[in-house]
């Protein structure tokens, strides 16, 4: 359990934070890279640094024996896999064990039964924690679906459960399109994850989505941290999140959350975990869990106080958590924006060398990136370039301070998501809060976009 030195097994702003979380600790770092990430901030700060192969992500960042071989090379005796890449990969966090490191994530079993969302629903259906209504096992066949779905009532979606992020699901308005939907979403399932098991559930319409942020330890202590509002994306890319959920009644978010970090007690779960619930009508529904780190944990950290990196350290470490539930208090609101590097109209990447960088600042501010001028975005990995974070005493600061950073903020030689994010932030819609997962793409099949309006 014990140890002194963490491979930093992914790249980009994740991998700096990771590192800044072990300096704190005092914990040596080993950063791994591809040939094309050589120039990254957190590669020069590492105490230690080592090129894994050619920038391709499946010969470097997902090559499981390499990133092995490179912690033997160094002596990195603890993992950390940040976000995508191998952070929810079962197999992936069972060979560092079988290697004798540590996995700072939660044990292989628990990935494993996560990552197959007909168990993880079943989990946490035993455990208490209320699901959407549907299949509570593996579709058979056509006509138990069929029989499923009248029970649950028209519309139903049908979703892989090797799936998950809005990867291999359809949803099915009419009895008569149930079969084609299973047998496409079955064929489609077994070439994407390897795995043709589906199941079913009722469709919800217009619901937000509402993530609780859990940290687990090896003794037994469990706490939640609170929530997290996901509801504003783009063909799930996320694109604002914030932090509390606005306008939810406290008593019906807390009750959801004692019951998740009691679900994380009763099944031995350790780490950092999110539980991902879609909220409509005053209820919430679990969804999927997800074992990693997520993107958009600062706006946790920021009201909660919790350096949730550092308790993911310590967890594995085998320390106990630094904080019970009692310390756990909300203060204030926080928001983020994630700016990729894409084409803000077409959301294509739009990698390319950034000519200028300014990072906005300022009270209550916060920007995670590993950006520069000069920097060359690659290609070949995931677009994500920076993270802007405001917090505040209320949302309506939050939010102020976040229309402020925008407007100062500077990037120059690529494109970025940035004018579109300035441009959500004086939507009424999104001023007000509360709005549903389908809020941006119904306002750009309105013609928004072309609108000019709000700004
Ligand atoms: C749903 C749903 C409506 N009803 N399940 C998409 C991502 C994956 N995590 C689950 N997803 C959804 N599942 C039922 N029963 C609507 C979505 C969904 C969605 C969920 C969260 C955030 C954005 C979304 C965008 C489209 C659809």
């Amino acid at each position: 359990m014990s140890f002194d030195t963490v491979l930093i097994a992914n790249r980009g702003e994740i991998a700096l934070r990771i590192l800044r979380a072990c300096r704190a600790l005092g914990l040596r770092t080993v950063a791994l890279h591809s040939e094309a990430d050589r120039d990254l901030r957190h590669v020069a700060l590492a105490d230690q640094a080592l090129c894994i192969g050619p920038a391709a992500a499946a010969d470097s960042y997902l090559d499981s024996d390499r990133i092995l071989r490179a912690a033997a090379l160094t002596g990195a005796q603890a993992v950390h896999p940040g976000y995508g890449f191998l952070s929810e990969n079962a197999d992936f966090a069972a060979a560092v064990a079988a290697a004798g490191l540590v996995f700072v994530g939660p044990p292989a079993q628990a990935i494993r039964t996560m990552g197959d969302k007909v168990a993880a629903k079943r989990a946490m259906r035993a455990a208490g924690v209320p699901c959407v209504p549907g299949s509570e096992a593996a579709i058979s066949d056509a006509d138990a679906a069929a029989a499923l779905a009248e029970e649950a009532g028209y519309p139903v979606i049908v979703k892989a459960a090797g799936g998950g992020g809005g990867r291999g699901m359809r949803v099915v308005r009419r009895p008569g399109d149930l079969a084609e939907a299973i047998a496409t979403t079955r064929a489609e399932a077994a070439r994407a994850f390897g795995n043709p098991m589906l199941y079913l559930e009722k469709f919800l319409e217009t619901p937000r989505h509402v993530e609780i942020q859990v940290l687990a330890d090896a003794h037994g202590n469990a706490v939640w941290l609170g929530e997290r509002d996901c509801s504003l994306q783009r063909r799930h890319q996320k694109l604002i999140e914030e932090a509390p959920a606005p306008g939810i009644d406290r008593a019906a978010i807390a009750e959801i959350g004692e019951r998740c970090a009691r679900a994380c007690r009763e099944i031995g779960y350790r780490g950092a975990g999110t539980f991902e619930f879609l909220y409509e009508d005053g209820q919430f529904f679990f969804i999927e869990m997800n074992t990693r780190l997520q993107v958009e944990h600062p706006v946790t950290e920021m009201v909660t106080g919790v350096d949730i990196v550092v308790e993911q350290l310590r967890i594995a470490r085998g320390e106990p958590l630094s904080i019970g539930q009692a310390e756990v208090v909300l203060r204030g609101h926080a928001v983020e924006c994630r700016i990729n590097a894409e084409d803000p109209v077409r959301m294509l990447p739009s990698p390319g060398q950034v000519t200028a960088w300014i990072p906005p600042g300022g009270p209550g501010l916060r920007v995670e990136s590993h950006l520069y001028p000069g920097y060359a975005v690659p290609p070949d990995y995931d677009s994500l370039v920076a993270k802007v974070i405001a917090h505040g005493p209320d949302r309506a600061t939050a939010l102020a301070r976040m229309r402020a950073a925008l407007a100062e903020m500077t990037v120059e030689g690529i494109e970025t998501t940035a004018p579109l994010q300035r441009r959500l932030l004086a939507e009424p819609g999104v001023q007000a809060g509360g709005f549903d997962i389908h809020h941006l793409e119904r306002l750009i099949a309105e013609g928004w976009l072309e609108a000019g309006n709000d700004a």
